[in-house]
């Protein structure tokens, strides 16, 4: 697998699972988030000086293992709004952040991949610059699998293309870098994802460790 280093401690990989593995873990993904209890929705925010009760950037939002609430920024075993326990982490992720870790962050051998965040960007959505900082150890790497349409990565000062069926991973010295995205480009699904998303779609599933 090729790494590009974008800077310390912070790799990309593209091309990363074989066609059929990635159509399968993504439909596996979509599967999952249409359970009407357990799969995507669309949470709040916590409320600010604008808004009374904003909602969510992405409006398909999942989360597997523990439950990340948009609300109060923190880890759940299980869900706020309806008490449930979110659906656990499917083995495959578990095995697949383990390989991208013995690439990397080989040193990282106790790393436990306890929560994984979904965020189906629908045509036009995006995340705003943020950096992930409510997990307790802020050196733990934080893997990304990116399914569907190229959009532009943000980072610190930069940006880069990332596309579908490409991990990133990023922890150590650039664990609390500031980070977010572009909405997916029109005509930019990967070949994999092809039949399975629409153009201007694109799924991203972080994987972290929280406690
Ligand atoms: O969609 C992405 O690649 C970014 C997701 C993200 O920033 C996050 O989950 O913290």
């Amino acid at each position: 697998m090729k790494w590009q280093e974008r800077c310390a401690d912070f790799y990309v990989a593209e091309d990363y699972l074989p066609r059929e593995v990635a159509q399968s873990h993504l439909l596996e993904i979509l599967r999952l988030g249409e359970d009407k209890q357990r799969g995507f929705h669309h949470p709040h925010l916590k409320p600010n000086r604008f808004h009374a009760a904003p909602r969510y950037p992405v409006d398909h939002y999942m989360g597997l293992g523990l439950y990340w609430d948009p609300l109060d920024y923190l880890y759940h075993p299980r869900m706020l709004h309806n008490g449930l326990e979110p659906w656990p982490l499917p083995q495959w992720l578990v095995k697949l952040c383990h390989e991208v870790l013995a690439q990397t962050f080989p040193h990282h051998t106790n790393w436990r991949a306890e929560a994984a965040l979904v965020n189906y960007y629908t045509t036009g959505r995006k995340m705003g610059r943020h950096v992930d900082k409510e997990e307790k150890d802020h050196r733990a790497p934080v893997i990304g699998f990116n399914f569907g349409g190229t959009c532009r990565f943000y980072y610190n000062d930069e940006s880069f293309l990332l596309p579908g069926n490409s991990v990133y991973v990023f922890g150590d010295s650039a664990r609390l870098m500031s980070h977010g995205v572009g909405a997916a480009y029109k005509k930019s699904l990967s070949w994999e994802s092809a039949g399975i998303l629409k153009e201007g779609e694109r799924i991203n599933i972080t994987v972290r460790q929280v406690t």
